[in-house]
């Protein structure tokens, strides 16, 4: 079934003013939106970053896939291998944000491209794309409660008001993660720390342990802490965490903390290609893999990482970055094909309020997303959204996500540290 056309929509997202290792979260962040149109009519959706790099590989190989079957992924890579830069451009690279590493550009690329693929095939063949991945071992995905450290939208004009407001202590990280789960089921809490004093952020932890017992919680401070801070702060938690993220930096960081403390330790900074993956193994750094379509080269490349993990004795979840429901749809087709996931996935999804499907945004409940019997991913683009979040993207001022620059704008002083504390 032959492509007739491609297309490559970049859009701006409002996003809530989140604090990280790295800065704050500008007030837009940026997606790419693919739709792959098939000549029956059919068009199936991909979602990636947005980033100037990403989006200038998309847009360079979208319009070589017109002509070529749906079904061949593998002329899919060969096309947007050919239309790859053969040096580093240079960019913006974020560490923790590893679909911006130029290292992953024709990975980030393909994927979109791919899951596009796949939902085409999949509604043309009227089936779950699921099933394409070998069918549901499960039909509905957990998500974790992603908490964050934010500042109130009332920092600055541009941000746009969210229902959780300010959250620099714990007693506002419990109410935030009251509120969400309130809201959508989670069973388990993601803490985002490196920000604030390594301390106050282990007392956000127990404070949460305290007011919610029976949850898994994880604390992830992007690489931020150094072997000391990360010792001090595995001994204060002991018994609190089902994992301990990325606290300190480097495969060999990692191995020396996971050999002092026994705890099981989970990345998606030290491990984002498999070369890195090799050398993980080989120091036995990670326990737990946190992996992302997105960047992995796509749902195939990471069903094959999920069975590499099952192999060498590692647990699997999902990392995520700020995204909307074909992302999150894809996410949860994956997931829900994967035998070998042994946690609650991370989504940035509710801090998302902006939606481009029909029917606006995709529903957690129980902590869960759903699979439905609909075909492809399941659901359907809204064009006028569409339309309007790309003329937010025309407007506004961003073009590759940087939080260390964001956070200059409030403190002039500001300059990226690793690890800061
Ligand atoms: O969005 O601030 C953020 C996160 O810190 C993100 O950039 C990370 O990639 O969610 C991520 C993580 O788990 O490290
Ligand atoms: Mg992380």
């Amino acid at each position: 079934m032959k492509i007739i056309a491609v297309r490559v929509t970049p859009i701006a997202i409002k996003d809530p003013a989140l604090l990280n290792a790295a800065g704050v979260h500008e007030p837009w962040g940026l997606r790419s939106i693919i739709e792959v149109e098939g000549a029956n009519g059919e068009v199936g959706l991909g979602e990636t970053y947005g980033d100037a790099p990403v989006l200038d590989l998309l847009t360079r190989t979208r319009d070589s896939l017109v002509g070529l079957s749906a079904f061949d992924t593998n002329g899919l890579w060969a096309r947007v291998l050919a239309n790859a830069p053969q040096t580093n451009t240079g960019h913006v690279e974020m560490e923790l944000a590893p679909g911006s590493l130029g290292s992953n550009l024709v990975n980030s690329a393909f994927s979109a491209f791919e899951v596009a693929f796949l939902d085409l095939q999949a509604r043309t063949l009227g089936i779950p794309l699921v099933e394409l991945l070998g069918g549901a071992v499960r039909n509905k995905v957990a998500y974790s409660a992603y908490l964050f450290y934010k500042w109130d939208a009332s920092v600055d004009p541009e941000y746009a008001r969210d229902p959780y407001g300010e959250a620099v202590n714990p007693t506002q990280i419990v109410a935030q993660a009251k509120a969400m789960i309130d809201q959508y089921g989670f069973e388990s809490i993601k803490l985002k720390a490196g920000v604030f004093d390594p301390e106050e952020e282990a007392d956000a932890i127990l404070a949460l342990h305290a007011a919610f017992s029976q949850h898994q919680l994880r604390i992830d401070p992007n690489s931020n802490w150094t072997m000391a801070t990360s010792l001090r702060v595995a001994e204060k938690l002991a018994g609190c965490l089902e994992y301990y993220e990325d606290p300190t930096p480097t495969l060999e960081g990692m191995a020396e903390l996971h050999q002092r403390t026994g705890l099981p330790l989970a990345t998606n900074m030290v491990v984002t290609n498999w070369a890195e993956l090799k050398r993980s193994i080989e120091l036995n750094s990670v326990q737990i893999l946190l992996s992302d379509h997105h960047y992995w080269g796509g749902l195939r490349a990471t069903q094959a990482l999920a069975r590499t993990c099952s192999t060498f004795g590692l647990g699997l979840s999902m990392h995520s970055n700020s995204h909307l429901g074909i992302s999150l749809m894809a996410m949860t087709h994956l997931a829900a094909s994967v035998h070998h996931l042994s946690y609650a996935c991370d989504t940035h999804y509710p801090w998302q309020s902006d939606e481009i499907l029909v029917g606006g945004k995709v529903p957690i409940t129980g902590g869960c997303v759903h699979l439905t019997d609909k075909p492809g991913l399941g659901v359907e683009l809204d064009r006028d959204r569409l339309a309007e979040l790309h003329e937010a993207y025309k407007t506004c001022r961003i073009r590759t996500r940087n939080d260390v620059a964001q956070m200059r704008r409030f403190r002039p002083d500001w300059t990226q540290v690793k690890p800061r504390f």
